[in-house]
């Protein structure tokens, strides 16, 4: 006789039916069902070595895929861990689908044992946070979470499965909910038409791609977009790598909010066209009354803040207003690009400067112009957070969507190596990258051994100060003393050794790229230390801005 279905193959069938092929999770005792059902299911479950890194790769693979990921963990503490991975989800508009156990809840012998109120604890973290209070909602409940995970502005959901209600008989007959395309409003035709009218009235536009307008779906659009258009276009940090080609046309990252080269362009356009502007980045620009105007091309209304009150509003798809925008107004922007093309040339002179010094230890710059110079066109880099990821959200150039995978929104340290893994999970033929400050990596190192047996090809480049320099650095700018901010670092290349991957020390800046090639020519996991000078960072974003700030004044 077939064995009875029980709530968690409702579960497991449900996730099934929304295309889930991983779940990421340290199970507890408390998911002993749901783990029997996805045995039997052909999903794989990933083990981690610690919650918060299942949900930022449950995260992660939300973003790079627009499927919600899916991670899985006990009650009490297992599901306490994975808040900061939600926040990160939740902040970087990531789908994410946290399920998490719990006691029984019709009758319990273990009192309070391990309780805690974790419905609660995600509500503010998620988009939705719910209980499964009986066996027979469990289809609409999973199809309703991932609807809210996916669905514009995506982010995470949590379901907790009590054990008692995984257990209990399946209702006959009961099965999952089936999915249907949804088609979203478009900005309607009146908008659309002032929209292209401000754009012809401009000289000077410049297309602003934000943290909204980096979706996987919304690639072929937006490329599309800034061709057909021909505006030059800037990024904020979680606008990078938002589309595909158009080199031509980037005029650099905002990857501070003002004084940065890249915001001459910002003074001198008359006109942004900030797409998917998001309010939980650090501003791209700062708004004046008197400055230029501003359109927002969005999914949803503009968050009016201080530094952001835009003069016009195009709601709605963002891919498909985009192309109305264009077909409205039918052609190439005769002025925009030769507008900036000299501004263009010297900031981007600007922002790869110094890249091949030969310095050691070595310059943020020559450690950004390598990494490029090794990674092919689609090669992805997972950025922990640290000094270090300013240099990369400036310098580093994208070709392709996706190929750069930053954190300005959480902005948590310890996300790196795991965003990595998933990345190279999902592209086995591509070169991946993490890059990680010595305390960022030594947060979820413990993943190596993941990554290991996942038998993944990764490079994860740590880079050497012994403190948490960007901080560090914040205390120098402030004036305050140097003090507290400094720790030891083990042996990375014994600590690589001790999980099975392979480490490799750089002892010169000609070192670094050729020991770069020879990690991924072996296959494998690879740990890489490289020592680096920070005293670029005060000496290139306070004085040399510092300097540039005045001579624009001047001008
Ligand atoms: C989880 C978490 N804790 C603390 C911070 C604050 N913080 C931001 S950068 C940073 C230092 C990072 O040090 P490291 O990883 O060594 O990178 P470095 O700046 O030295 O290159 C700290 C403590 C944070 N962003 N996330
Ligand atoms: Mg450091």
């Amino acid at each position: 006789m077939a064995a009875q279905r029980t709530g968690s193959d409702l579960l497991v069938e449900a996730l099934v039916n929304e295309g889930v092929d991983r779940v990421f999770g340290v199970p507890g005792e408390e998911n002993l069902d749901i783990v029997e059902s996805l045995r039997r299911s052909g999903i794989e479950l990933i083990v981690t070595r610690h919650e918060q890194s299942a949900a930022f790769m449950a995260a992660t693979y939300g973003r790079l895929t627009g499927k919600a990921g899916v991670c899985l963990t006990t009650l009490g503490p297992g599901a306490l861990n994975l808040t900061t991975g939600a926040a990160y989800a939740l902040l970087g508009a990531m789908p994410m689908v946290m399920i998490t156990g719990q006691k029984p809840i019709l009758k319990s012998r273990q009192a309070q044992f391990q309780i805690v109120d974790i419905v609660a604890t995600m509500r503010p973290l998620t988009k939705s946070s719910r209980q499964i209070v009986s066996t027979g909602a469990i289809p609409t409940l999973v199809r309703n979470a991932f609807r809210i995970a996916q669905e514009e502005r995506p982010g995470p959901v949590h379901l907790e499965l009590p054990e008692d209600i995984a257990a209990f008989p399946a209702p006959e007959g009961l099965g999952p909910v089936p999915l249907h395309p949804l088609e979203l409003p478009v900005g309607n035709d009146e908008a659309v038409a002032t929209a292209a009218e401000m754009l012809r009235a401009a000289e000077r536009p410049l297309v602003m791609i934000g943290a909204a307008g980096n979706r996987r779906h919304l690639v072929p659009a937006l490329s599309d977009f800034v061709r057909r258009m021909n505006i030059p276009f800037f990024n904020t940090q979680m606008g990078k790598g938002a589309v595909d080609g158009n080199s031509g046309l980037y005029i650099g990252t905002a990857a501070l909010s003002e004084g940065d080269y890249l915001h001459d362009a910002v003074t001198k356009a008359d006109l942004i066209l900030a797409i998917g502007h998001d309010v939980v980045e650090k501003p791209p620009f700062i708004m004046e009354q008197a400055g230029q105007k501003v359109i927002h091309v969005g999914y949803q209304p503009a968050d009016i803040a201080e530094v952001y009150f835009p003069d016009h509003e195009v709601v709605g798809d963002i891919g498909a207003s985009l192309g109305r925008i264009a077909e409205a107004f039918g052609g190439p922007h005769p002025t925009a690009a030769e507008a900036f093309a000299e501004l263009r040339r010297k900031i981007l002179e600007k922002v790869a400067a110094d890249g091949t010094s030969d310095r050691f230890p070595l310059l943020p710059q020559r450690i950004v112009h390598d990494v490029r110079a090794v990674m092919p066109e689609d090669g992805v880099v997972a950025l922990d957070n640290g000094m270090y990821k300013i240099w990369f959200a400036r310098s580093y150039r994208t070709h392709i969507a996706n190929t750069i995978l930053l954190d300005n929104a959480l902005a948590t340290m310890g996300a790196g190596l795991p965003s990595a893994m998933v990345a190279a999970m999902l592209h086995p033929d591509r070169r991946v990258m993490a890059v990680c400050g010595d305390g960022g990596f030594m947060m979820n190192s413990q993943e190596l051994e993941t990554a290991i047996r996942l038998k993944l090809n990764l490079v994860v480049v740590i880079l050497v100060d012994n403190a948490y320099g960007m901080i560090r650095w914040k205390q120098e700018a402030q004036g305050f003393a140097d003090w507290g901010l400094t720790f030891g670092n083990p042996d990375f290349v014994t600590y690589a050794q001790a999980y099975g991957a392979t480490g490799w020390k750089v002892e010169s800046a000609a070192d670094f790229a050729p020991t770069l090639e020879q990690a991924y020519a072996q296959g494998g996991v690879h740990l890489v230390s490289v020592p680096v000078d920070y005293a670029e960072n005060s000496r290139v974003f306070i004085e040399e801005l510092r300097s540039h700030a005045s001579a624009v004044e001047a001008d």
